[in-house]
């Protein structure tokens, strides 16, 4: 079933969340359109400003999505929220709590609140995720929230997505020797020790300071990802987290450093898409009679692989 696209994002850019939704599923389930879609899309990108917010499992991510989401909506800001699961192939399932979570803005038409799983899917997380948060930047949202889950690479993977990557981490959690483990002392941006209703939040953020010391090599006017504690469950802080954020939104602005990172991001993108579009192609060669042939020249010694491969890229392409 063809869509008419130009109707669906003119739906999507006056914020219609039916018509965000749709586009949505349209760019994660690489429909036909997709093409059209981005296409479409493209002029209208570029705006939103795009926050990552990581960190292990029941740290308070999402608490923490949701009471961002109140505080940038008190500043009128329309807001996106991408909760991402890299371990699930099933959108729903682990993110059912998120949703209970993220209920008091459920009804609210200023706010786009969107599930994904990305295993199983071309490329993970770093194929499907940015194509959903286009859909949100054209769809007007001034700021998109991206929550994953801290699992191995998706951590440094959503770095690569985000203007600002915020880090969490909880007292008692054994973030300090996770936080080295993981590699996450290079990544964040922001850093919010969640929970600091519990004991050792004050520890966990000196542990934390101590360790972002070490690695020190910062020269004057750098950024020095600050180190916030919040009660996201009660909302505390979390107006000193959105001017953290801030300060590191124009601290890139100033330096060159937003255009930079979105470089690299398009990037990545494209090098992601060409090479998805390159093993597809090259994936059907085993039927190719091109690779059989050149296959039967090799064991023959009239020519060697690298030559057969040279020669089969060049046909191929
Ligand atoms: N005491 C306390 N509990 C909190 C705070 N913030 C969140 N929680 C609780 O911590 C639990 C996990 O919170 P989530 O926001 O779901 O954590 P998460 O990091 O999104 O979890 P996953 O998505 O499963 O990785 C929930 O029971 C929250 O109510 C806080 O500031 N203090
Ligand atoms: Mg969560």
């Amino acid at each position: 079933m063809s869509i008419d696209v130009p109707s669906l994002v003119a739906q999507a850019r006056e914020g219609r969340p039916r018509a965000v939704a749709r586009l949505i599923s349209l760019v994660e389930g690489a429909s036909p359109q997709l093409r059209e879609v981005m296409a479409a899309l493209a002029p209208l990108t570029g705006r939103a400003y795009v926050v990552g917010l990581t960190g292990s499992p029941g740290v308070g991510k999402s608490t923490s999505t949701s009471a961002l989401v109140t505080a940038y909506r008190k500043r009128g800001k329309r807001v996106g929220v991408l909760a991402v699961d890299p371990s699930s192939p099933f959108s729903g399932g682990a993110l059912l709590g998120d949703r209970v979570r993220m209920q008091e803005h459920a009804t609210d038409p200023e706010v786009f609140i969107r599930s994904m799983a990305t295993r199983g899917h071309l490329g993970g997380l770093a194929w499907s995720a940015p194509q959903a948060i286009r859909v949100l930047d054209a769809a007007g949202c001034d700021v998109v929230l991206v929550e994953t889950v801290g699992v191995g690479q998706s951590e440094v993977e959503i770095a690569a997505q985000a203007d600002t990557t915020m880090v969490l981490l909880a007292p008692g959690m054994g973030d300090g020797i996770q936080a080295a483990k993981a590699g996450i002392l290079e990544i964040g941006d922001v850093y919010v020790v969640n929970k600091a209703d519990r004991d050792g939040a004050d520890a966990t953020a000196r542990e934390l300071n101590h360790m972002l010391g070490l690695g020190e090599a910062r020269k004057p006017g750098d950024w020095r990802p600050p180190i916030v504690k919040t009660v996201a469950a009660k909302g505390e802080g979390v107006d000193e987290v959105v001017e953290a954020l801030e300060k590191h939104y124009a601290w890139m602005s100033e330096h060159g450093e937003l255009t930079a990172r979105r470089l690299r991001r398009a990037s990545a993108e494209i090098e992601t898409i060409a090479l998805t579009a390159l093993r597809e192609r090259f994936g059907s060669l085993h039927e190719d009679s091109r690779l059989a042939a050149l296959a039967g020249r090799v064991t023959a010694g009239e020519t060697d692989p690298y030559a057969a491969a040279d020669e089969l890229i060049a046909t191929t392409l």
